[in-house]
Order: C-alpha cells, then structure tokens, then sequence
C-alpha cells in the first residue's frame, strides 16, 4: 500500500506520517528527511542538495526519484510504504509511476492536508528549522503554488484518490481524521 502526504510546507506532513508509520509499521520516506541527513553527512548528494534546500527550492527529480527508488526496494516498505513530501513536482509523479509500474504496485490514496498559509508561517517559524527564516518559508509556499499544487490535477484524473483533510486542529484530532483517509481505502 502506497500512501502519499500531500500538502504545502508546514501542514504537517512529516509529524502525521510519522505518528502513522508508527502505529501501522509502515516504512517512512520523508525525502526533505532523507536531504537533510544527506547535507548533514556531506555526502556527493547533500553538497548538491545544501544551497537549493537552504534557498526553499527544489532539489531535481533525478535525485529525490533515486532516493525513493532505492528506499522502496527495502524491506521495511513491503508493507506498507508512506511518502511524506515526495512527489513535488509533476516530474516526481510520473517518475514515481514509473516505479509503480515496474513493481506491479500502485498509489492507494493521497492524503492532502490544508491549513491556511498564515497559520503556516507561525508554525515554520516557530519550528526554526535552518529553512525556516521567513524569507525562505515565503519561496518555499512560491515553489509549492507552482510547481506542486498542480499534482493535486494529476491526481484527480485518478479516481477516488485524493482525501483532502483539514489539519488546523490539534495533532491527535488531525490524526483521527488521517487514518479515517486510510481505512476508507
Ligand atoms: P520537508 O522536510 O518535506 O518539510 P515541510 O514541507 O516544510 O514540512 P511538513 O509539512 O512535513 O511539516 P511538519 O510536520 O514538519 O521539506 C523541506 C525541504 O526539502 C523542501 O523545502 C525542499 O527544499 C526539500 N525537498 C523535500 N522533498 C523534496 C522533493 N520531493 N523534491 C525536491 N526537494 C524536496 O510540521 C511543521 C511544524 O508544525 C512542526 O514544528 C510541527 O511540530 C508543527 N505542527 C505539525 N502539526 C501541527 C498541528 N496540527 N498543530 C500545530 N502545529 C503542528
């Protein structure tokens, strides 16, 4: 089962699927996870990676794609496999079902989560991770708007795929309302 967290930056898709993975012993890809301690560990990818990351913007398909390429492959996500924060571009989607396709395995939902963009600064500013300064958070919903809000059209042409859910609440309400997205598949 492939499920995918959707939404712009901040809403809370790496402390919902956290919580989810958790709970259901599904494995966890978040790809902005998988650049930081790539950056952290000065690897080829995260000297590539540093600038763009520190910027707001994108790192290219080709690198987030082979990351996800080769973490589906480990056990851990035959299960059940979450996708936190990938795909972000309509590159990412396509690449990402091309993958599907080569492992007879498909997207089962995306969970897409909306907060309203002010009560996202406050909480990205509040977490004050390196990019979140609000200069980089203001590029960061940019990029979001332009390049990852029109998946939301790519996916709908899939049908039943997308559960879009309000997470301005508390992290347990938001919780319930994920895994309801979950057990409706
Ligand atoms: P990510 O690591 O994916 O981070 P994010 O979108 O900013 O945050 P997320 O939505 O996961 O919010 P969180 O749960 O942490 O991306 C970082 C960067 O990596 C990107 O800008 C990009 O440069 C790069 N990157 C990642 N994936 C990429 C890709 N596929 N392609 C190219 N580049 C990529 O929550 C945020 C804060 O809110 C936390 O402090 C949390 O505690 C708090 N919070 C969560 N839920 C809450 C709630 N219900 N109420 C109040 N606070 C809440």
């Amino acid at each position: 089962m492939i499920i995918i967290f959707f939404g712009a930056p901040g809403v809370g898709k790496g402390t919902q699927a956290a919580l989810l993975a958790e709970r259901m012993g599904y494995g966890h890809l978040s790809t902005g996870e998988a650049l930081r301690t790539a950056i952290a560990a000065q690897t080829d990818i995260g000297k590539i990676a540093k600038q763009v990351v520190d910027a707001g913007g994108l790192v290219s398909d080709d690198i987030v794609t082979k990351i996800v390429e080769e973490t589906l492959m480990l056990p851990k996500f035959q299960a059940g496999t979450i996708l936190d924060g990938y795909p972000r571009t309509i590159g990412q989607a396509t690449a990402l079902e091309e993958i599907l396709r080569a492992t007879g395995k498909k997207v089962a939902v995306v969970i897409n989560i909306t907060v309203d963009q002010e009560t996202l600064v406050q909480r990205l500013l509040l977490r004050g991770r390196k990019d979140d300064n609000e200069e980089t958070i203001r590029a960061r919903f940019a990029v979001y708007e332009k390049e990852t809000a029109p998946l939301l059209d790519f996916y709908a042409k899939m049908p039943n795929l997308i559960h879009t859910l309000d997470g301005n609440a508390e992290v347990e309400t938001v919780y319930t309302r994920v895994k309801a997205a979950v057990e409706s598949i």
